[in-house]
């Protein structure tokens, strides 16, 4: 995970560095979506993107540290495999991105770029001497990215 860990870091840097120039959000070629972490519930202020880069910014509102985990599944959100408190992740489906330790109170931000499919958002966090991790008290939340139709 430490090599994951260190590529989401790059990811965080490179996007404040993105939106310090205006000129690409402008061409609205990038989608945003705000994502709030507290206990023991994800929430995000949309659920459907179109295909292409998707910026999560990230809140951590509870009292907690949370991650953020994307995955890209066919698995409805609270049917992934847990072994001892943590959603066995290779199990699920694919790790696109993750943003680990967020402290409370603080946020970040991840930048992905999504093709067409199902994806969860999850906290992966187990907590010391905890049973329950994160993901099983209901940090969990789904969304889809789609090509228009029309
Ligand atoms: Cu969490």
């Amino acid at each position: 995970m430490k090599g994951l860990r260190r590529f989401s870091m790059l990811i965080v840097w490179g996007v404040l560095f993105f939106n310090a120039g205006s000129s690409a959000e402008a061409q609205g070629i990038s989608q945003e979506v705000s994502v709030r972490l507290t206990e023991w519930r994800i929430t995000m202020d949309k659920a459907l993107f179109k295909p292409g880069e998707i910026v999560f910014n990230t809140q951590n509102q509870g009292k907690h540290v949370h991650e953020l985990v994307v995955i890209q599944t066919d698995l409805l959100a609270d049917h992934f495999t847990v072994e001892g408190g943590r959603v066995k992740e290779s199990k699920v489906g694919s790790v696109i991105g993750e943003i680990e330790g967020i402290p409370p109170r603080l946020g970040a931000t991840l930048a992905l770029n999504l093709s067409a499919g199902n994806y969860v958002l999850f906290c992966n966090n187990l907590e010391e001497g905890a049973i329950l991790g994160h993901y099983q008290q209901g940090m969990r939340i789904s969304f889809k990215v789609e090509s228009s139709h029309e």
